[in-house]
C-alpha cells in the first residue's frame, strides 16, 4: 500500500504574479491581487499554490533573475503582503510553495556585485568565472563553445575585472557557483528565511543545472551552422548533483515539513529521475520532466516544426506512471506552466466547437493519474492561446523576441517570417503568461488601469471566470467536481496504479487506461477521445455494467458493446 503524504496529495495552482489580478491600477497583477481571490482559489478546491518569482528582481526574465531573494518586487507588494498571504492561505488549509532560483541570481544581486569588483573579491568564486581565449589573430573568445539556453554564447565579458562569467540564461542572469560552500551556505539561509514565515516548500527553477561538469568541456558540435552549441551534456545533472540536493535536504527541507519539486532540464531518461525521486534516496519529493511541455518541440530547436502526436503523450504517460511505483518514488502531473503555450490550444483544440468539451476531457487526463498535480491559472478556465491575429510585437518574453531577432538576422529583413510566427503561435512562453479573464469587463477585470502590462486575449468577453462560476455545465464546474472526485477517491486515482490499454484496443484517437486501487478492489476506466470526430470504445464485454463516474452524465452504465465519445469528450466508468 503507497504511503500517504499530503504532498502527494497536494493539488497545486500556479500563480503567475504579474498576470493574476492588479489590486492597484499599475497594469501589473500584485499580492494584495492574490490575496482578494484566495476563497475563488478555495472554491476551485486546489490545496497548495505555487506562485512564481516575487522578489525583488530588475526584471530582465520575470523575476528569475532576483537581487535580492528577501525583499519582494516592490510592484507586487511587501514581505508583510506575503506574509498575510500565507495566512489568508493556511487558514483555508492552502499551502503556500515559492519559486527557488539558486542556479542564478541578477547581475544586479549583491553578491555578483561583490564577486565582479575584482579578481581579489571573497566572493569570487560564489559565480564562474574564467579567462579568455584568443584566436591567432588576437581576437577575444569565450571560454567554451556553450550556447546560452536564450541565444549567443552563454559566456558574458566584464570589462569591470577582465574575465568572462557563465550565464546559462542572459547575461544578467550570472550562474553561481555551486561548488563554493560559503554560498551554498548563503542559500539555504535565504531559503530559511521563507520557511521561517510559514512557507510550505518550494519549486526549484533549473534545480539539475546546479552542477557543471568541472572542467566546462566544449560541448559537440551538433548544429554546425550555429556559432554556438547546447552544452547540455555538461551542465545538467552533473557530478555534485545529488550532494547538493541531499545537503539542502538535510540542512534545511528535513527541519521543515514541507514539500519540493525540482525543475529537471534536459534529464529525461527514467533511471537519472529516479535518482532524484527514489523514496530512498532521500532527496526531492517529485520532479518536473518536462517532457509533456516539450512534446511539440522541433528536433533541433523548440520553435522548429513540430506537431502533436497523441502517440507521444501515451508513451510519456505510461513511462513515468509505470516508473514511479517501480522506485518506489513520485512524480508531477502536469501540462501546462509559464514556459510555453497552453495544452489546451496544442494538443486538442481552442476552436469555439470544442473548446469547452476539450478543456474538461484534459482536466479529465490531468485529474486521474498518479502523482501530485499542477494546473496554471486560467486552466480552470480554458484560457487559450495567443490568437492568430496578434503580430511579433504582442511578443514580450525575451526568449521569443530573440528568437524572432536571430531568425531575421539569418533570413534577412523583410523575409517570410509566418512559420516562425506559428510555432511561436503554440510554444511562446507568452501564452502562458497572458493575464487572467476574470470576467467580460475590459481588460478581462484583470486590470482597471488603461494599458495592462500584457495584451488581455480578445476572447476574454466570452471565456473568463465569472461567466462559468455559476454555470454547471461550464469548465470551471467540471474542474471542481473532478478535482473533488479526484480527493473522494484518491486511492484509486493519486495513488492507484495504471494500467494503459493498448491502442488495438482503443483506437488510435483514444487515449485509454484504468486506475486501480492497491488492494484490487475498486477500478477505474478512463476514456479520452483526442479527435475531432466520434469514436467507439468497444470494451469487448470487459466494463460492461460500469457505472459512468461525474455528476453531469446520470451515472449511465457501459453497454456490452461499449460507449460513444464524442468530440474531445472525455469519460470515467467505475466498478463500484
Ligand atoms: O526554466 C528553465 C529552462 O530550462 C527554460 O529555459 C525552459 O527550457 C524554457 O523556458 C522553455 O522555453 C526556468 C523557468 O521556468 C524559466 O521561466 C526561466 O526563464 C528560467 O528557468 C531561468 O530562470
Amino acid at each position: 500500500q503507497p504511503s500517504h503524504e499530503w504532498w502527494k496529495e497536494a493539488i497545486v495552482y500556479q500563480i503567475y504574479p504579474a498576470s493574476f489580478l492588479d489590486s492597484n491600477g499599475d497594469g501589473l497583477g500584485d499580492i494584495p491581487g492574490i490575496v482578494s481571490k484566495l476563497d475563488y482559489i478555495q472554491s476551485l478546491g486546489v490545496s497548495a499554490l505555487w506562485l512564481s518569482p516575487i522578489f525583488k528582481s530588475p526584471q530582465h526574465d520575470m523575476g528569475y533573475d532576483i537581487s535580492d531573494y528577501r525583499t519582494i518586487h516592490a510592484p507586487y507588494g511587501s514581505v508583510e503582503d506575503v506574509e498575510e498571504m500565507i495566512q489568508g492561505c493556511h487558514q483555508r488549509d492552502i499551502k503556500v510553495l515559492l519559486d527557488l532560483v539558486v542556479n542564478h541570481t541578477s547581475h544586479e544581486h549583491e553578491w555578483f556585485q561583490e564577486s565582479r569588483s575584482s579578481k581579489a573579491s571573497p566572493k569570487r568564486d560564489w559565480y564562474i568565472w574564467r579567462d579568455a581565449k584568443y584566436d591567432s589573430d588576437g581576437t577575444r573568445k569565450p571560454p567554451n563553445n556553450w550556447a546560452s539556453i536564450f541565444g549567443g554564447s552563454a559566456w558574458t565579458w566584464d570589462e569591470v575585472s577582465s574575465q568572462y562569467y557563465l550565464s546559462l540564461f542572459l547575461p544578467e542572469q550570472p550562474d553561481l557557483n555551486w561548488t563554493s560552500k560559503e554560498m551554498r551556505e548563503a542559500t539555504y539561509a535565504d531559503m530559511e528565511f521563507w520557511l521561517d514565515r510559514g512557507v510550505d516548500g518550494f519549486r526549484i527553477d533549473s534545480m539539475n543545472l546546479m552542477s557543471k561538469h568541472p572542467e566546462l568541456p566544449d560541448a559537440p558540435v551538433v548544429d554546425p551552422e550555429s556559432e554556438f552549441q547546447s552544452g547540455s551534456l555538461y551542465y545538467a545533472s552533473g557530478p555534485k548533483m545529488h550532494d547538493y540536493i541531499r545537503e539542502m535536504r538535510l540542512k534545511v527541507f528535513d527541519k521543515y515539513d514541507c514539500m519540493t519539486v525540482g525543475e529537471l532540464g534536459f534529464t529525461k531518461d527514467e533511471n537519472s529521475v529516479a535518482q532524484y525521486v527514489a523514496r530512498d534516496r532521500h532527496e526531492l519529493n517529485m520532479v518536473f520532466t518536462g517532457d509533456i511541455v516539450d512534446l511539440d518541440f522541433g528536433s533541433q530547436h523548440k520553435y522548429g516544426p513540430g506537431d502533436f502526436q497523441l502517440s507521444k503523450l501515451r508513451d510519456i504517460t505510461n513511462m513515468w506512471q509505470r516508473a514511479m511505483p517501480k522506485c518506489d518514488g513520485w512524480n508531477a502531473v502536469y501540462m501546462d506552466n509559464h514556459d510555453s503555450g497552453r495544452s489546451l490550444s496544442r494538443y486538442a483544440s481552442d476552436h469555439p466547437q470544442h473548446r469547452k468539451a476539450a478543456a474538461k476531457m484534459l482536466a479529465t487526463y490531468l485529474s486521474t493519474l498518479s502523482g501530485t498535480l499542477f494546473l496554471l491559472q486560467g486552466q480552470e478556465i480554458g484560457m487559450a492561446n495567443i490568437p492568430e491575429s496578434w503580430g511579433i510585437e504582442e511578443y514580450i518574453d525575451v526568449e521569443a523576441q530573440n528568437y524572432y531577432k536571430a531568425m531575421i538576422k539569418q533570413r534577412g529583413e523583410g523575409s517570410d517570417m509566418s512559420d516562425v510566427l506559428k510555432e511561436m503561435r503554440h510554444k511562446a512562453r507568452d501564452n502562458g503568461r497572458l493575464p487572467m479573464q476574470w470576467d467580460s469587463s475590459k481588460h478581462g477585470g484583470f486590470t482597471n488601469h488603461e494599458k495592462p502590462w500584457m495584451r488581455v486575449n480578445d476572447d476574454y468577453i466570452d471565456w473568463n471566470a465569472k461567466s462559468q462560476e455559476n454555470d454547471d455545465q461550464s469548465i470551471l464546474s467540471h474542474w471542481k467536481r473532478i478535482l473533488q472526485l479526484r480527493k473522494d477517491e484518491k486511492d484509486v486515482f493519486v495513488y492507484g496504479r495504471y494500467e494503459m490499454i493498448d491502442v488495438d484496443v482503443s483506437g488510435k484517437d483514444v487515449f485509454a487506461y484504468t486506475m486501480t486501487k492497491w488492494d484490487g478492489a475498486k477500478r477505474a476506466i478512463v476514456l479520452l477521445n483526442f479527435s475531432t470526430e466520434s469514436q467507439t470504445f468497444y470494451c469487448e464485454g470487459k466494463y460492461e455494467g460500469w457505472r459512468q463516474l461525474l455528476a453531469g452524465h446520470g451515472g449511465m452504465k457501459m453497454g456490452a458493446s461499449g460507449v460513444k465519445l464524442g468530440p474531445y469528450e472525455g469519460v470515467i466508468y467505475c466498478n463500484w
